[in-house]
């Protein structure tokens, strides 16, 4: 799949570009197996909600999964990221934001670039956040919701909160979350909208685009998975330490885009 003209200039202009049912019903299938399987790991790349046993993000489950392995060189998703980063690309990092039914907590207002900056000293927002819908997702199950344009703006901070961290396993958006009076004034100039899509819809959006999520008081459940891209040539000066594998992938190997789609390369190796 390639995007088309149209679909890049959207891209560029908005910040995001939804395609619909891009992947089929039985490949979603699999990767919500896959998942299941992946939250039993007991590890540190399983991060749950605050207040209660249940998971509320895991990382890297491409390094675990066959399944997930073999999504991300994809050629439905590799090659649009390759058309609109014009260069090599590694996997930067991997999660499944997991949005239970009655209880999937929100994420804060954000922009992805301003936690790579702070946590790894990436020199360049040369990056694109690809989002697979594991459930279909509505306006009532905790959407994303995009600031469109808002991509164009520049950071719109330079740090992270003072004070105890969120979550040590990963930056949590609250920690580095944008003020009441920035959203008010971006989504004067911009509005908001929230790519909604049956499961297997992918979006494709900016590092820099401003975005958050609410809770979940659905009774349907809001998987969603993210791959994030970055250009091979824009590698985090990390500072110190750099942070775990888990959450900022350290095989900057360039891939290469399978030659048919994930379930097949699979099934065909298995042979
Ligand atoms: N949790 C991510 C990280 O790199 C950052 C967030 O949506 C991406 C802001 O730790
Ligand atoms: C994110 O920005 O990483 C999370 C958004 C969401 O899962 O709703
Ligand atoms: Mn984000």
């Amino acid at each position: 799949m390639r995007l088309s003209k149209e679909q890049i200039d959207r891209y560029q202009e908005d910040g995001f570009l939804l395609v619909e049912s891009a992947l089929e019903g039985r490949e979603v299938e699999r990767l919500r197996e896959a998942f299941l399987r992946d939250c039993d790991v007991p590890g540190p790349q399983r991060v749950v909600e605050e207040d209660r046993d249940e998971v509320r993000a895991i990382y890297a489950s491409h390094q675990r999964q066959p399944e997930y392995a073999a999504l991300l060189r994809d050629p439905r998703i590799l090659e649009p990221v390759k058309q609109l980063l014009m260069d090599d690309v590694y996997v930067y990092q991997f999660k499944i934001n997991a949005k239970p039914a009655f209880g999937g907590e929100r994420w804060s207002w954000h922009q992805d670039y301003v936690a790579w900056r702070v946590a790894d000293a990436l020199p360049a927002p040369r990056l694109v956040n690809v989002g697979l819908f594991l459930d279909g997702v509505d306006e009532f199950n905790g959407p994303v919701v995009f600031v469109p344009g808002s991509h164009r703006t520049g950071l719109l901070r330079e740090d992270r909160r003072e004070g105890a961290a969120k979550s040590e396993q990963h930056l949590d958006p609250d920690d580095i979350a944008l003020t009441p009076p920035q959203l008010a004034a971006l989504v004067s100039e911009h509005g908001m909208t929230s790519p909604k899509g049956p499961a297997g819809s992918l979006v494709f959006f900016s590092p820099e685009i401003v975005h958050g999520s609410a809770l979940n008081m659905s009774p349907f459940a809001r998987r969603l998975l993210f791959v994030t891209y970055n250009d091979a040539a824009n590698l985090p000066s990390w500072p110190g330490e750099p942070r775990p594998e888990y959450v900022v992938c350290q095989d900057t190997t360039p891939l290469r885009t399978l030659d048919a789609p994930f379930l097949d390369t699979l099934e065909g190796a298995a042979l």
